[in-house]
């Protein structure tokens, strides 16, 4: 077995290294595909449907027991889903699951009552139940949307599918491709392991790793691109917790867009870029000479895995350069700007000696034994009952993120898009506007945003064991 350590996460003490068992295992690129047939919601139909439910794929290839998953429409990533920006469409979600589900449309700045959070902007949708949720996205790109029940559970166990939101004028490109992310845990059989769970010792290190990767849930694409040609890769991370560095090699390229939005033009930087859970980037690539290829990888120091190939055939693409208009948002005010203090605390090493919940203030000890919470978010771990703050509509927000922490955070605020304006090492969501920062440990920055959508918004780490694990909180806009 050819075990890749990576170098991000070789602290977690429960750490499941990557292998390339399924790239080794003698599986067919197309087993996967085969078991999950594609397809495309949208553009063609009035009302899309996304029916969760339960189903079976050869994650690992065929001549192996299928894994046990929980699917949209049959497969994982579930379908592309296109809207058009500005453009009210329908998307009727049916859940065929034993227990309750509801859809979050991640990065989408849509009305409050569609965002997905049970408890807090809708009930759940019962087994059986459908909900008829409205989206009028109002700005172009590269989203996804995803289980937000029990997501730590939902999502590992595959509910989760890619969105992309055209506009009258898309990149002109030879090819635009998404490419969708996920480490799994499998066992040896190939099954999903379900053991760790719900584990709180999980929660409070890096959260759960997987030890398969894959792309577009199979373990390797390759596709065929005109040489001088150009193309849109759109990078998304679906994995539970784990951070992904990615290199591009045999082509020029450009970070065209940061969590949906585009952005103005710039190179790789970092390189590897890290792509955190929930995270996309949008990669523009110029091709090169015939008979050369491009590869987006997973590296870490010590391996480097394969994930996609770009093989330039002998057709030439014709000659034109793609233009791009950075997403125009309202820019925060910082003139006059409503501070909110974030701090967050906890997890393993981290000393905390206790926080509230619900109101009242415990010690760790009993958070975590009680109620498998280990992490605090401004002093409250778990979903507090009062609103974090309470802000005007219109008014620029600026949250002084802390990691008091050891390990990474990928912070997420529904409903808005920030802008990193100030940190104390230079993370790599400087430029452009973001929905999910990775916070390394130590690390302060201060994101700004224009709360500008009304309604009871959630804001938490999108590692989803550290949201299970207690950090969550919320925000009203007025
Ligand atoms: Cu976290």
């Amino acid at each position: 077995m050819d075990l890749v350590h990576d170098g991000f996460t070789r602290k977690t003490t429960p750490m499941v290294p990557l292998t390339r068992r399924a790239l080794l295992a003698g599986a067919s690129a197309g087993a996967l595909t085969a078991a999950l047939p594609g397809g495309v919601l949208g553009a063609e139909a009035p009302v899309a449907v996304l029916r969760s439910g339960l189903g079976r794929a050869h994650l690992e290839g065929s001549g192996r027991p299928a894994a046990d998953l929980w699917l949209f429409n049959g497969r994982s990533p579930g379908p592309l889903l296109r809207l058009t920006r500005g453009v009210s469409q329908t998307v009727r979600v049916i859940n065929d699951l034993a227990e309750p589900t509801t859809v979050h449309w991640h990065g989408l700045r849509i009305d409050n009552a569609m965002d997905g959070v049970p408890g807090l902007t809708q009930e759940p949708i019962p087994p059986g139940g459908t909900f008829d949720y409205t989206l009028t996205p109002p700005d172009s790109g590269s989203f996804w949307y995803h289980s937000h029940y029990k997501g730590a559970v939902q999502m590992d166990r595959g509910l989760y599918g890619p969105l992309i939101v055209e506009d009258d004028s898309p990149l002109d490109v030879d090819l635009d491709h998404m490419v969708v992310l996920d480490d799994w845990r499998l066992t040896e059989q190939g099954a999903l392991d379900q053991r760790g769970y719900g584990d709180v010792r999980e929660r409070a290190h890096g959260g759960r790793y997987g030890n398969v990767l894959t792309i577009n849930g199979r373990e390797q694409e390759t596709l065929p691109v005109p040489a001088d040609g150009w193309v849109r890769l759109r990078l998304l991370n679906a994995a539970n917790a784990r951070v992904l560095p990615l290199t591009l090699t045999g082509a020029n390229a450009w970070v065209a867009a940061k969590d949906g939005l585009t952005t103005r033009l710039v190179g790789l930087d970092p390189n590897p870029l890290l792509l955190a859970p929930a995270q996309r980037v949008d990669l523009l690539i110029r091709t090169a000479a015939p008979g050369t290829t491009v590869a987006l990888s997973f590296v870490s120091p010590q391996e480097t895995l394969a994930l996609l190939t770009l093989e330039i055939g002998d057709t030439v693409a014709p000659e034109r350069t793609p233009t791009l208009t950075p997403a125009a948002l309202p820019e925060p005010d910082r003139t006059d700007p409503f501070r909110v203090p974030l701090p967050m605390e906890g997890g393993a090493m981290g000393g905390l000696e206790g926080a509230r919940h619900k109101g009242v203030r415990k010690p760790l000890r009993e958070l975590a034994r009680e109620h498998g919470l280990v992490w605090a978010l401004a002093g409250d771990a778990g979903m507090p009952e009062k609103p974090l703050f309470t802000v005007a509509r219109g008014r620029t927000v600026e949250l002084g993120m802390a990691n008091l922490t050891g390990w990474d955070h990928a912070m997420h605020v529904h409903g808005h898009h920030l802008r990193v304006v100030e940190w104390s090492q230079r993370p790599p969501q400087v430029g452009g506007w973001h929905d999910t920062v990775l916070m390394r440990p130590r690390e302060n920055v201060i994101a700004a945003f224009v709360a500008d959508n009304p309604g009871k918004w959630l804001l938490h780490c999108h590692m989803m064991e550290h949201h299970a694990g207690g950090m969550v909180t919320w925000f009203e806009v007025t």
